[in-house]
């Protein structure tokens, strides 16, 4: 293992479903990931397709706004971009993961590049991962969220909700944004429901559980906020086939270790 955690690492991620790490990648690796970024973002290469791309909600067609700028996010796009796969299996990035799922069998779930845009980067409302990803058992994914620039929260930093993982899984992802603040909001006002505001520097990685509430802000600067979340789970996860609202997924990739019979 190249990355070892403390104890009070491991039990400050238990307790509140995040563990902050600052400056974890290197400063070459995250000009790398930042260039590469651009040029998926503003469409220069054609090596992942336009189904790994979601515009903005709210962008109005008729806009003036560059296309390119309209973007929200590029999934799934590790599996077909050299670049952001070295970044999957970063060995600081992996031993992390190992030692918070405690296992060395690990595969990708999926991946997200948040591009956040100035102007119409939209807030991410309050949610918790696992509420999408219904058919993956156990609900313990974590993903390891990559600052490819500086988070602020005029930018629109993650915003996390300490502990609230440890409540199971509160509300479904289809849930109207009225539904979800109706099972949220009680929560958050008791007193140890206070949100955490992460702002982080880039090269910095926030991992969170995947049953921990958390949402992030509209970009209200006048530059791109990029972030890379990758999601881990364990070899030994079980997709249930009876489920059936769940995200349809391309063959999951071995990070680590081994895969096992009639698991994920
Ligand atoms: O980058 C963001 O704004 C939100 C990220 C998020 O919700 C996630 O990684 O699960």
């Amino acid at each position: 293992m190249k990355y070892l955690l403390s104890e009070a690492q491991k039990d400050s991620y238990f307790q509140k479903g995040f563990l902050i790490i600052e400056n974890l990648i290197c400063k070459d690796d995250i000009r790398r990931l930042q260039l590469q970024s651009e040029l998926i973002g503003d469409n220069k290469i054609d090596h992942v397709p336009v189904s790994s791309t979601q515009v903005e909600p709210e962008v109005n067609i008729e806009s003036p706004i560059e296309k390119n700028l309209t973007l929200r996010k590029l999934y799934a796009i590790a599996i077909y971009d050299q670049i952001f796969w070295n970044h999957v299996v970063n060995e600081k990035i992996v031993d992390v993961i190992s030692q918070l799922l405690e296992t060395k069998d690990i595969k990708l779930y999926d991946d997200q590049l948040f591009m956040k845009n100035p102007e119409v980067g939209s807030e991410i409302y309050w949610h918790q991962d696992s509420a999408s990803w219904t058919d993956i058992f156990p609900r313990d994914l974590i993903t390891a969220w990559t600052a490819l620039d500086d988070f602020t929260l005029e930018n629109g930093c993650l915003k996390f909700i300490p502990g609230s993982h440890r409540f199971g899984t509160l509300g479904l992802d289809s849930d109207s944004r009225e539904r979800k603040m109706e099972r949220f909001l009680p929560l958050l006002k008791f007193k140890q429901w206070e949100i955490e505001d992460i702002e982080l520097d880039s090269g910095s990685v926030s991992f969170h559980h995947s049953l921990l509430i958390h949402g992030s802000g509209k970009n209200l600067s006048t530059k791109r906020r990029r972030g890379y979340a990758a999601h881990y789970m364990r070899s030994l996860s079980w997709k249930d086939e009876r489920v059936t609202n769940a995200p349809v997924m391309p063959k999951f990739c071995q990070v680590r270790g081994q895969s096992y019979e009639n698991c994920v």
